[in-house]
């Protein structure tokens, strides 16, 4: 089971890799405006999940730079499941106003980032 599951998620990175999407453009004002509002972001994932290569993927085509954590190390595994609530990959860290959201599910994280960024 672990070999197949390990073949499959380096058949995605392959695939993701081979149909790297483009990435956009946007002056350098524009851009660093945005990755100073993405600074308090942090991608919770695993390499090959499909759903954070799903995640990554609009990240990389909309240029927002977000901080990836690899969630399968244990401590980050630890913060993840004692502050999110679980252990669920991907899920995106919004701190705001001195809040702390852990927004879960790929399409839900897509969505605000599309709302915000896009
Ligand atoms: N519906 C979720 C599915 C996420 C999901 O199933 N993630 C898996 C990894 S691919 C996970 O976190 N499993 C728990 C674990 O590995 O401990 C989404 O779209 O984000």
């Amino acid at each position: 089971m672990f070999i197949i599951r390990w073949i499959l998620g380096r058949i995605i990175l392959l695939l993701n890799f081979i149909f790297t999407p483009a990435k956009r453009r946007r002056s350098v004002t524009e851009q660093s405006e945005i990755d100073i509002q993405t600074q308090s972001l942090r991608l919770y994932q695993y390499k090959a999940c499909p759903f954070c290569v799903k995640v990554r993927r609009v990240m990389h085509s909309q240029s927002i730079n977000i901080n990836t954590i690899d969630a399968k190390q244990t401590d980050h595994k630890q913060v993840l499941e004692n502050e999110g609530g679980k252990v669920q990959v991907p899920c995106l860290r919004i701190e705001e106003n001195e809040k702390i959201t852990w927004l879960y599910e790929s399409s839900a994280i897509i969505d605000y980032l599309n709302k915000r960024f896009a």
